[in-house]
């Protein structure tokens, strides 16, 4: 169990602190409006201005940016949230992180950073004065400065908000095993419509209070998306509480535009929210809890969207429209009218009583916001990997599988894997889980129930099996919500693994890509400290889920993260169980990566010995000499070249049979386990140089290369290298069914005897017999359809097929 510590409170008791922040008095409300305004005020100026940022001189079109880029609409919700936020973690000393779902607002939260201090302190030309706020102004959405959205740049950020729907998720991972830490979750009411966001609700019934810390969602409903109302807004608002009480919250609600009212309204349901997160904190941690999953708080807040913006523009409703959604006035260079409007529209803020002379906030705004790391925008939870420990890793060696010979045994790889998960799950009770699909038995996983049950949180009952409120096996039936809540886990520093069945990976394949996109982004700010990298585990694969047919048989995972840059994209596919524990040590290790590992969960092969394995995989690809019959001292006739496990069988299978019928001809065999070796180096950074290459794969010989996924991922990667039109490349050709997993090698023909047919095609030299053994090699596929119809399975010899045995001789 997590060790607890209870928050740096101050010394008053929670209820005490509760009645006071439900109460501002007249300077609060004072600090929450200057700060509010402030930064609208910033906000708007980060969109429009590119001179004159105080108005300090009559605003003229020369100081309106050429481009008017960014979100206002969701802008000054998301900034009255943060400042309440602010005052109450002031107040209470609570850790906190915002995470903003309509990212899209980026300019507010930009600015909320900015009045923090910390902007300055990260970035020291934007200082608080003029000049640095001009450069803040000019910098948003330009060529050269910064995105529009709360991206990687933006301090405090663990969530971009760019593609919505996963701001529930991210806060989730991030305050599992962060006892002391508040996620407050700001979901746009379009961004509820999402399907990642309808599942992440389900979040509370894997929280557990004790060991947790808590997320406060925020459901802003402004009403409207990008041109239409949104489905929430519409509802009668009795039927939003029954939907949001049926995920199991306590629903607060807080409604209006009028001020200071609102400001009123907000602070009290702040407070009663806080308050209730807190005895539930309080009970679970202290034993008075029966361990029924809590009632945790969430707030409705409707507020108009585009709030304190101009009312109408050209005589028709913006504020409290979709029309406020971007930019509300368009034309302001050519239009002096919309000049006009925004000129009241930024003095409406006063920002004299915002800014002093020099242009730094004035002591009332500096006044809200707590200090040093407590700030949001500086908190180290949101930079996780200042917070990163290093997980302590059994040695993974311990764990071999004893290959007395290649390709005699065979044995459940992933099993193996699951027995090293079950040990760091021991060494790291606080920092390292497991996410997955309702899936770890079935790949073979299991192991790590022997040391934590699946968190559970909801009603538990006597047939239920590893199911508890104190487990840390995070299962859920949602692709999203695994991958989110592993990202949120990894971006504030925790390490973990997702593990998945291989066709369903392009669920969350767009996750996979964001994520992606972030870590690349991060590696371009010394600030930002490297991350424990994203693992995702692709079993129970296209080959061998014969039992499932063709919706499960779909390895599309490999070729998105083929597109993603070399500075994250790692796609491993090791062949047996000891490759499997030596790449798996790897990436546990590793930092800011997307590491993609590839197995199948079936009984397989077994090929390379501990110490044989740890040297393959150091090297990434390698000539197997066992396997073929090609003696290093000239060219060989073929290349047999193989990535994935079960095609790996059936390229040493090919291998044995030309070794058998062929004696003569000199065939190689090569097995890549890194996939990024293939390209050069100046392509991927795991590139191997181009003296390796033509050892491994020559100059000139032609290559039969078997593939577990798309053959055209073989072509991409090899583009480039020496007469890359050698490659002949099988794989999956997205011919799948319900059948043997023979059948699936035919079927795509990629099976032992295309793979031989393919050698004798394109040999550089034709040993006598290869016609002969061209026609066995049809006469056996013949044999292969007649006998699977009629027999339901595969052909003895193909079934329990492996190297002979040589360990009796
Ligand atoms: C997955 C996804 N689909 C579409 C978009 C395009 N988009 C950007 S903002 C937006 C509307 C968002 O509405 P809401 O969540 O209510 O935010 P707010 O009204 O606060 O701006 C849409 C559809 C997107 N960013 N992500």
């Amino acid at each position: 169990m997590t060790a607890v510590s209870d928050n740096p409170v101050t010394t008053f008791h929670d209820d005490q602190l509760v009645r006071i922040l439900s109460a501002p008095d007249q300077h609060e409300i004072a600090q929450l409006d200057a700060w509010w305004r402030a930064n609208n005020y910033l906000t708007i100026g980060q969109i429009y201005l590119q001179g004159n940022p105080l108005l300090r001189e009559p605003l003229t079109s020369e100081h309106i940016k050429p481009r008017l880029l960014g979100h206002w609409g969701t802008s000054p919700g998301l900034s009255l949230i943060y400042a309440h936020v602010s005052r109450l973690i002031r107040h209470t000393g609570q850790q906190a992180i915002y995470l903003a779902g309509p990212g899209h607002g980026g300019p507010a939260l930009v600015a909320a950073g900015y009045l923090e201090g910390t902007y300055s302190e990260i970035y020291p030309k934007i200082s608080q004065d003029d000049a640095g706020m001009l450069r803040l102004f000019r910098q948003f959405s330009s060529p050269g400065g910064i995105p529009s959205h709360v991206s990687v740049t933006t301090p405090g950020s663990i969530h971009e908000g760019g593609e919505l729907g996963y701001v529930l998720v991210h806060a989730f991972g991030a305050v599992m095993d962060n006892p002391d830490l508040l996620a407050i979750a700001v979901v746009g009411d379009g961004e509820a419509e999402t399907g990642p966001l309808e599942g992440a609700w389900k979040g509370v019934s894997f929280l557990n209070p004790a060991r947790d810390g808590a997320v406060l969602p925020i459901l802003h409903l402004n009403g409207f998306k990008i041109s239409g109302p949104t489905v929430l807004a519409r509802k009668d608002p009795a039927e939003v509480r029954s939907l949001l009480h049926g995920h199991g919250y306590d629903v607060i609600e807080v409604e209006g535009s009028d001020l200071p009212g609102m400001h009123h309204r907000f602070a009290a349901a702040l407070a009663t929210a806080w308050g209730r997160i807190r005895s539930i904190q309080r009970a679970a941690r202290h034993g008075d809890w029966d361990g029924t999953r809590p009632r945790w708080p969430l707030i409705i807040l409707r507020s108009p969207k585009g709030w304190t913006g101009p009312e109408q523009v050209d005589g028709v409703e913006v504020t409290g429209s979709w029309r406020s959604h971007q930019v509300p006035l368009s034309g302001v260079r050519d239009n002096p009218g919309h000049l006009a409007v925004l000129d009241a529209w930024l003095r409406s803020y006063r920002p004299e009583e915002l800014f002093d002379d020099a242009g730094a906030p004035t002591a009332l705004v500096r006044e809200l916001p707590p200090r040093g790391d407590l700030r949001m925008s500086a908190s180290p939870h949101a930079n996780g990997g200042r917070l990163t420990r290093d997980l302590a890793l059994p040695e993974f060696r311990d764990y071999a599988i004893e290959v007395p010979q290649p390709g005699l045994i065979r044995a459940e790889s992933t099993r193996k894997l699951g027995e090293l998960m079950r040990d760091i799950y021991t060494g790291n009770p606080d920092s390292f889980r497991l996410f997955c699909p309702d899936e770890t038995n079935s790949n073979r996983l299991g192991a790590v129930f022997e040391v934590s049950d699946r968190a559970f949180m909801e009603r538990v009952t006597g047939d239920d099996v590893s199911i508890g409120r104190d487990g840390r096996v995070m299962e859920v039936l949602s692709e999203h919500n695994c991958h989110g809540w592993l990202e949120g886990y990894n971006l504030t520093g925790r390490h973990g693994m997702f593990a998945t069945y291989e066709a369903f990976a392009m669920v969350s394949a767009s996750q996979t890509v964001q994520h992606g996109k972030w870590l690349q982004e991060s590696r371009n700010l010394p600030w930002r400290a490297p991350v424990p990298s994203l693992n995702v585990l692709l079993t129970s694969t296209a080959w061998r889920n014969d039992h499932n047919g063709f919706s499960h048989q779909g390895p599309g995972l490999i070729q998105v993260v083929l597109t993603q840059r070399g500075d994250v994209a790692r796609v491993y596919l090791p062949p047996d169980a000891n490759t499997l524990l030596s790449v798996a040590d790897h990436c546990f290790r590793s930092r800011s990566y997307i590491n993609l590992i590839v197995i199948d969960k079936q009984p397989q092969l077994q090929y390379l010995t501990m110490a044989e394995a740890v040297e393959h995989c150091a090297r990434g690809a390698g000539i197997w000499d066992w396997a073929g019959t090609d003696d290093g001292t000239s060219d060989p006739d073929i290349v047999l070249a193989c990535a994935g496990d079960v095609v790996t069988m059936e390229t040493v299978a090919a291998a044995e049979i030309l070794k058998e019928k062929l004696p003569d001809m000199k065939v190689r065999v090569v097995n890549v386990v890194d996939l990024m070796t293939l390209p050069r180096p100046k392509d991927h950074p795991h590139g191997m140089s181009p003296t390796l290459f033509t050892e491994l794969f020559t100059d000139t010989v032609d290559v039969i290369f078997a593939f577990h996924g798309y053959p055209g991922a073989i072509h991409q990667l090899v583009h480039g290298r020496p007469d890359a039109d050698r490659f002949r490349v099988r794989g999956f050709i997205e011919e799948g069914t319900t059948t043997t997993p023979f059948d699936m090698m035919v079927r795509n023909q990629a099976s032992r005897y295309h793979l031989v047919m393919d050698a004798i095609n394109n040999a550089k030299r034709l040993p006598r017999g290869a016609t002969d053994l061209k026609a066995w090699c049809e006469r056996q596929l013949a044999k292969h359809e007649a006998y699977v119809v009629e027999h339901l399975e595969d052909m003895p010899e193909v079934r329990d097929w492996s190297l002979a045995d040589r360990t009796q001789h």
